[in-house]
């Protein structure tokens, strides 16, 4: 609780300091202060003997209706810039009403920050409606236009998603921030701004230290592979020279060179045996090792019918594979 703003609201209603500690003792605490629309009430007693007796006689009450802060706090909750490809990316915040009633909030996305590499479009704004962190298209609601907020409870806080398009172009390694806005419904405006009978509970709405608008960025980094194959062949004929003459063996090498940010995955290379060859029993390496020509448990396979096919799964960028296989000219 706030107690020094409950303080100043009894003060400027004229109440008694005695009377503070009971009244505070008996409202809800909220990280915005008393809730809005509580009634406030206070009565003065005197106790007195004039030479009669003891007597008691009491103040008029004083009624204060504690008014509506509007005050809104949005944080990103992405732990760094989120690597993204082409295509859609999610970018987390985190909305809480630190205020003392109700309220809903405006949300408004702005993907053309200064100073990005690039800029994404936004596709839409969500809210994480099963409150697991996660974007499930289908499962968390994509809020219409213009994007608002149901009413958060005071304290109350909301997941949103801003899903965004990046851009084919995209180069690795460029950045770009997007930039949320959220805007308390009721009204924005400098601390202390006042909206008459806005409060909930029946108060005036007063624009609390947040100036019930708050903007949080999120961050971008475009990770983009890409996988380049570059293929030799070497020779050697059966008088020890490198001839393609029938009977000579044409080994090929097969390099996998996978670059930029982030990583392939399910990376398969397959070549057929060309015709006018035969494979190589046991010729098919990767990297160097030995791969059986059988369809088994490693990670290569080969033969004249099936061709070569080996499954480098999942590769990093910055990282590159040798597959090697040989082939004799038919006689
Ligand atoms: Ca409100
Ligand atoms: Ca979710
Ligand atoms: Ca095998």
């Amino acid at each position: 609780m706030n107690r020094t703003r409950t303080f100043k609201h009894l003060r400027a209603a004229g109440a008694s300091m005695a009377a503070i500690g009971l009244i505070i003792a008996a409202v809800p605490a909220q990280a915005g202060g008393v809730t809005a629309g509580t009634l406030i009430e206070n009565t003065a007693i005197a106790s007195f003997d004039d030479g009669s007796g003891a007597r008691t006689i009491s103040s008029n009450t004083v009624q204060v209706r504690v008014d509506e802060l509007l005050d809104v706090t949005l944080t990103s909750l992405d732990p760094g810039p989120v690597a993204a490809r082409p295509g859609e990316a999610v970018l987390v915040f985190e909305l809480t009403n630190p205020g003392n009633g109700p309220e809903a909030y405006r949300l408004t996305a702005n993907p053309a920050v200064a100073g990005n590499d690039f800029d994404t479009s936004v596709v839409a704004i969500a809210i994480d409606s099963n409150g697991n962190g996660t974007y499930e298209p289908g499962v968390d609601a994509i809020l219409p236009a213009p994007q608002t907020t149901a009413e958060l409870a005071p304290d109350a806080g909301l997941r949103i998603f801003v899903i965004v398009e990046v851009p084919a172009s995209v180069s690795d390694g460029a950045q770009s921030s997007v930039e949320l806005t959220a805007t308390a419904v009721t009204g924005t405006g400098a601390p202390g701004t006042i909206f008459a009978g806005q409060g909930s509970g029946g108060g005036d709405a007063v624009v609390g230290t947040t100036t019930a608008s708050a903007l949080a960025r999120g961050e971008l980094v475009a990770g983009v592979v890409s996988v380049a194959l570059t293929k030799a062949v070497a020779l050697r004929d059966p008088f020890g020279g490198s001839e393609a003459v029938p009977g000579s063996i044409a080994t090929f090498t097969i390099t996998a060179n996978v670059t930029g940010s982030g990583s392939v995955a399910g990376l398969v290379v397959t070549d057929a045996i060309p015709a006018g060859t035969r494979y190589v029993p046991g010729s098919l390496t990767l990297d160097s090792a030995g791969l059986s020509d059988a369809d088994d448990s490693d990670a290569g396979s080969a033969s004249d019918a099936g061709g070569v096919r080996v499954a480098l799964g999942t590769v990093s960028g910055g990282t590159s594979h040798a597959i090697s296989f040989a082939v004799v000219i038919e006689e």
